[in-house]
C-alpha cells in the first residue's frame, strides 16, 4: 500500500484503500475536539465496520503509527448503546472489545479508542488521545 502526503483532507500522511482515507494524526485532543477536526475536513472519526477494517487499520500499528486512537463509536447520548459517527448503531455488527471493558451503565466513560493491539476500550471522553479521520474517496 503506497504512503501518500495528504493534500486536501489533513495535514497528514495517510493511506488510500479502494473506498476511504484515513488519516492517522498524532495530535491528543479530547473525543469531542477530535470528531471535529474530522468532521470539518469532510470525514468523521473512524467507522470499523467489520474485521477487514479492523485488520487493515491494525497493519500500520506495527511501524509508523502512534496509537490509542480515539474512534467515532460512543455511548454518550444513550448509556450503553454505542454508535458510530453517521448514526451508526454497533447492535450485533462487529466489535473487538477488551475483555470485560465494555461497560454496563457508566456514564462517565462514553468514548471508545483502539488500543496498541487493536483491542476497543472505553475512555472518558475528555481524555486526550490521538485519533484516525476517515473520509470517502
Ligand atoms: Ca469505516
Ligand atoms: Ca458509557
Amino acid at each position: 500500500m503506497k504512503k501518500v502526503k495528504c493534500e486536501t483532507i489533513c495535514e497528514v500522511y495517510i493511506w488510500s484503500t479502494a473506498t476511504h482515507f484515513y488519516c492517522f494524526i498524532d495530535t491528543k485532543l479530547n473525543w469531542q475536539k477530535s470528531s471535529k477536526y474530522c468532521s470539518d475536513r469532510g470525514g468523521r472519526l473512524v467507522t470499523i465496520d467489520d474485521k477487514d477494517e479492523q485488520d487493515y487499520l491494525m497493519r500500520y500499528f506495527t511501524n509508523d503509527v502512534n496509537p490509542p486512537y480515539w474512534t467515532s463509536l460512543t455511548d454518550k447520548n444513550d448509556e450503553g448503546t454505542f454508535v458510530w459517527a453517521e448514526s451508526v448503531i454497533l447492535g450485533g455488527g462487529y466489535s473487538n472489545w477488551i475483555i470485560g471493558n465494555r461497560p454496563i451503565d457508566d456514564e462517565d466513560k462514553n468514548c471508545v479508542r483502539i488500543t496498541t493491539d487493536g483491542k476497543w476500550e472505553v475512555r472518558k471522553c475528555s481524555e486526550k488521545n490521538n485519533y484516525i479521520c476517515e473520509n470517502d474517496v
